[in-house]
């Protein structure tokens, strides 16, 4: 019966080990959805003014934002996390789109609007100055008034669990296209490529690193592996380039 209880137990610590592991994997923390290097949660309630959102996802942590959407299978995945979040509700959701003092809408970040799902009316201005992703038009794109109680979508840099220098030769590994020697071992903002390549070359077991050249300066997101990806899996991330220290 003892015998039984000490490998009931042991059962259960490796459960638990095991739901730690596909926890760490991407690298959200509890309540966000990953989806390629990003952690997304959506707020359904209490809905809030743009203003309002965007100050609400600015407290949270990691460089957390009102979400930009940069692709066609980012648009997709928030439609799919929107439908489920809201059940058929059907909430409308702010997006980290306003305008700039010249009037045009871009990111929050300043940087320009390169993909773009407007629904069939807009943009159309006029005021309009944010943007929210309506639920009776598939989710897409509106431009409305910025104080108009919506829900919203926070997203930040998803980062390993094992993001402090202590940890950093416990590689982690990460659900891109990886065999079992390729692994992110740490993910973090940073101010520069130079940064990124200092940070690499302090930790001995970095062996390349990813750096995101789409994102605004300051919100960069620096990846360091702990063993070499090949080019050809590294050009299928958009908006990332690959570097190999000397
Ligand atoms: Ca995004």
């Amino acid at each position: 019966m003892h015998n039984l209880l000490v490998i009931g137990l042991k059962v259960v610590f490796l459960v638990v080990l095991g739901f730690h592991v596909v926890l760490c994997r991407g690298g959200c923390p509890d309540g966000f959805t990953y989806f390629e290097y990003s952690c997304y949660k959506i707020h359904v309630s209490p809905e809030l003014d743009w203003p309002g959102a965007r100050d609400a996802c600015a407290a949270g942590s990691n460089g957390s934002h009102l979400v930009y959407i940069h692709s066609e299978a980012e648009q997709s995945f928030l439609r799919g996390l929107a439908l489920e979040a809201s059940a058929g509700s059907g909430v409308h959701l702010w997006i980290g789109v306003t305008a700039a003092v010249n009037g045009s809408l871009e990111w929050l970040d300043g940087s320009r609007l390169t993909y773009t799902a407007w629904d069939e009316d807009g943009p159309r201005a006029n005021g309009r100055d944010c943007v929210r992703l309506r639920p009776d038009k598939d989710y897409l794109w509106n431009d409305r008034f910025c104080y108009i109680m919506y829900g919203y979508i926070c997203e930040q840099a998803s980062s390993s669990c094992h993001a402090t220098s202590t940890d950093f030769t416990r590689p982690t590994s990460v659900g891109m296209a990886a065999t079992s020697d390729e692994y992110l071992i740490r993910s973090t903002m940073t101010s520069s490529l130079s940064r990124c390549s200092h940070v690499c070359s302090k930790n001995e077991d970095c062996k390349s690193f990813n750096y995101d050249v789409a994102s605004a300066p300051g919100k960069r997101t620096c990846e360091l592996f702990s063993a070499v990806f090949e080019d050809s899996e590294m050009e299928a991330r958009p908006g990332f380039a690959y570097y190999k220290p000397n």
